[in-house]
């Protein structure tokens, strides 16, 4: 085997490796647009633990998030963050309901506003103590898959 097919099968098992640990998240995306109808968003597209959702827009949309009770009346007066930078990713840490609002113009008032619903059923994968016995197996079986993955990996550099 050449030298650079080499290389490139160590670049494909890192890749591989990565790729494996990021499979259990999931990115969502929102077009976040004024008129738009969210109001189901959350019950259509299960966020789960660990997963982003990237709003994306142009001017003059914004993506604020609110309390409830901002939330509820449009308010902006103190949001929680703001950005209008026309690709906005929220990363879902832990379960619960957050929510999003565009601040311009009434655009809130017409339907641009997301509630996200986080279920409580998935446990973050980085909690300690209480995984169940099916998570804690998992994550041993991929920590032995990316310690093989990366004994090869080391295996093929020095065999370079
Ligand atoms: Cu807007």
């Amino acid at each position: 085997m050449s030298s650079s097919s080499l290389k490139a099968l160590v670049a494909f098992m890192a890749v591989a490796a990565v790729a494996e640990l990021a499979a259990g998240s999931k990115t969502w995306t929102i077009k976040w647009a004024s008129g738009g109808n969210y109001g189901d968003w959350s019950s259509k597209n299960t966020v789960a633990v660990g997963d982003s959702v990237v709003f994306t827009y142009g001017p003059p949309h914004t993506v604020d998030e609110l309390s409830a009770a901002d939330y509820k009346a449009c308010s902006f007066a103190a949001p929680v963050s703001s950005d209008a930078g026309g690709s906005t990713t929220v990363v879902f840490d832990k379960p619960g309901t957050r929510y999003f609002a565009c601040s311009s113009g009434s655009h809130c008032s017409m339907g641009q506003k997301v509630a996200i619903t986080v279920a409580n059923s998935t446990a973050p994968p980085s909690s300690k103590g209480g995984s169940s016995y099916g998570a804690a197996a998992a994550g041993a079986e991929l920590a032995s898959k990316l310690v093989v993955g990366l004994a090869v990996g080391a295996g093929a550099i020095l065999a370079l």
